[in-house]
C-alpha cells in the first residue's frame, strides 16, 4: 500500500487530495518536519514523501503527483495526455514548485534568509516576502482566468497542488479576495468531495 508522509498545513496536502480523488488504498503517517527519526527515512526532513508497496521512498511533491497520474492513468488527473497537454501540465507544476512555493519560504521561515536575529531584520524579510507572494498569487489568478481549473475545465493534480499552497494566503495582509479567479477556484475546491476528505484527514 502507498504510505504518505504528511504534516498539516503543508504542500503535502496536494498528494493527500490526489489520493482521495483516486480513491486508492493508502496510509497517512503524520510526521514532524525535520524530526531526526523522520530524517532517517527522508534525509531532507521535508514533506511530502511517499513509500510504495515495496517500501521504496519517493519525494518531491510534483514528482509524487506525476507518479500517481502515471500509476493510475484511467483517472485522468494529468490532463489530456497529448504532447501539448503534457507540456501545459508540466509548465503548471514547474510554476508551482519553482516559483509559487519558494515565494512563501521567507514568509514562513524568515530566519533562514538572514544571519541577523533582531526583530526588525526578520520583519523586513517577511515584508519583502509579501511582494514575492503577491507576484505569484497574481500569476496564479492570471493562469486560472475564467476557467474552473488550471488546465481549463478538467480537474488535475495541478489543482490539488495549487489549492494546498494558495490557502497559505489566509495568513497574509493581502487576502485571497484580491485575486478573484483564485478565490473562486479555492471556493470550488473546498466544495469538492475529495478535497473535503483530505481536509478532514488533515484535521
Ligand atoms: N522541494 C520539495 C519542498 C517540500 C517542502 O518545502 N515542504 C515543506 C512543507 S510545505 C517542508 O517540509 N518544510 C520543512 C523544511 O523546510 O525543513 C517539494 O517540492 O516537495
Amino acid at each position: 500500500m502507498l504510505t504518505l508522509y504528511f504534516a498539516p498545513h503543508t504542500c503535502a496536502l496536494s498528494v493527500l487530495i490526489a489520493l482521495k480523488w483516486l480513491d486508492v488504498p493508502h496510509k497517512v503517517e503524520k510526521v514532524k518536519l525535520g524530526d531526526p527519526e523522520y530524517r532517517k527515512l527522508a534525509p531532507l526532513g521535508m514533506v511530502p514523501a511517499m513509500t510504495d508497496e515495496h517500501g521504496k521512498l519517493m519525494t518531491q511533491a510534483a514528482a509524487l503527483l506525476k507518479y500517481l497520474v502515471n500509476k493510475y492513468p484511467a483517472a485522468k488527473l494529468g490532463g489530456d495526455g497529448t504532447l501539448d497537454g503534457n507540456y501545459v501540465l508540466d509548465e503548471k507544476l514547474a510554476f508551482l514548485t519553482g516559483d509559487f512555493h519558494p515565494a512563501f519560504w521567507p514568509f514562513f521561515s524568515p530566519k533562514r534568509f538572514t544571519v541577523k536575529e533582531d526583530e526588525a531584520s526578520i520583519a523586513a524579510i517577511k515584508s519583502a516576502s509579501h511582494i514575492r507572494i503577491d507576484r505569484v498569487m497574481l500569476e496564479l489568478d492570471r493562469q486560472l482566468g475564467n476557467n474552473a481549473y488550471l488546465l481549463g475545465q478538467q480537474r488535475s493534480i495541478a489543482d490539488a497542488y495549487a489549492f494546498a499552497m494558495a490557502r497559505w494566503a489566509d495568513y497574509l495582509p493581502k487576502t485571497i479576495s484580491h485575486y478573484p479567479n483564485a478565490q473562486r477556484f479555492m471556493q470550488a475546491m473546498q466544495e469538492d468531495e475529495g478535497v473535503q476528505a483530505a481536509l478532514k484527514h488533515e484535521a
